[in-house]
């Protein structure tokens, strides 16, 4: 177990992050988190993750600094092991449903960040949520130009936000499947146990129990979901100004089953508030 305090960098609306965060909560493992302001992220965590990398999130335990979500999750499974949320055994399946839904968390952005841009003043507020009074004045100054650098590196162009479209719609056909064939088991079992009990309301991705396969499943498509636990995505103004295209799946079981599991498995986000940057 290591003893060393953990400092998670972030940035407010990274779904990556919530998914650490997440996963640090559940296991009680202290952290400070420090949520960093966009744009003014890039060279902190180019310099620490020392990777050619800029992106949130980034754990670092003293000196030593982990950048990218599934390399902080297979850090903290050596270093604060056991996890319970990653049962021994089931490891393998876990980390492959991790994979599956990371692979969808640019393309996740990239659609809601579409209609989002047409919201300056959302975004800039969003943004500067965790700014000190300089990076707010700094933000508002250079927002002209880091709004359409960022529209290039996240590819925020129709065409490949019509392709993102695609990519999540698959991923949701998926979880859907998945959940339908875990009902389906879970009534064969109840019927074989003919004990008569409700099946439980949580389906769980991996085994009977709710692990780090719905976490990773479930944060990564929460600013789809809004649920209304998350002190951004479940906000109304988000809901309807960036997630708005996002309500031709709001119905869907899979969007249901992630605002399910954040009622029934989240507890409170930012129980302790991020601090700002140094
Ligand atoms: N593969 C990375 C992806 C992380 C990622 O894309 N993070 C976004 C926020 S959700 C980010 O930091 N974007 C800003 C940047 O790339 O500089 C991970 O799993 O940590």
């Amino acid at each position: 177990m290591a003893n060393r305090a953990l400092t998670l960098f972030t940035i407010n609306m990274s779904h990556y992050s919530e998914k650490i965060r997440w996963l640090l909560d559940y296991e009680e493992i202290p952290y400070q988190e420090i949520a960093l302001t966009p744009a003014l992220h890039t060279l902190p965590m180019w310099l620490k993750g020392r990777r050619a990398q800029t992106t949130v999130p980034l754990l670092q335990s003293g000196k030593t600094c982990i950048q990218d979500s599934p390399r902080i999750v297979s850090w903290l499974s050596g270093h604060h092991s056991p996890l319970d949320s990653m049962p021994s055994g089931k490891q393998q399946e876990i980390l492959a449903i991790q994979q599956r839904f990371d692979a969808i968390g640019k393309p996740i952005a990239r659609y809601l960040y579409l209609p989002g841009f047409a919201h300056d003043a959302l975004i800039r507020t969003i943004w500067t949520q965790f700014a000190k009074p300089w990076e707010r004045h700094f933000i508002t100054l250079a927002y002209p130009l880091i709004k359409p650098a960022f529209r290039i590196k996240l590819r925020i162009y129709p065409r490949a936000v019509t392709q993102a479209e695609q990519l999540i719609d698959a991923e949701i056909r998926w979880l859907e499947q998945r959940l339908q064939q875990l009902k389906k088991g879970q009534q064969e079992k109840g019927q074989k146990e003919k004990q008569g009990r409700q099946s439980k309301k949580c389906r769980y991705l991996v085994g009977d129990a709710f692990s780090f396969a719905d976490i990773a499943a479930a944060s990564i498509l929460a600013p789809l979901a809004c649920p209304p636990e998350h002190p951004i995505y479940g906000e109304a103004e988000f809901r309807e100004k960036m997630a708005g295209p996002a309500q031709q799946w709001a119905d869907s079981p899979a969007l249901q089953w992630v605002r399910e599991i954040y009622a029934e498995h989240r507890g409170k986000v930012w129980e302790k508030l991020p601090a700002k940057a140094a």
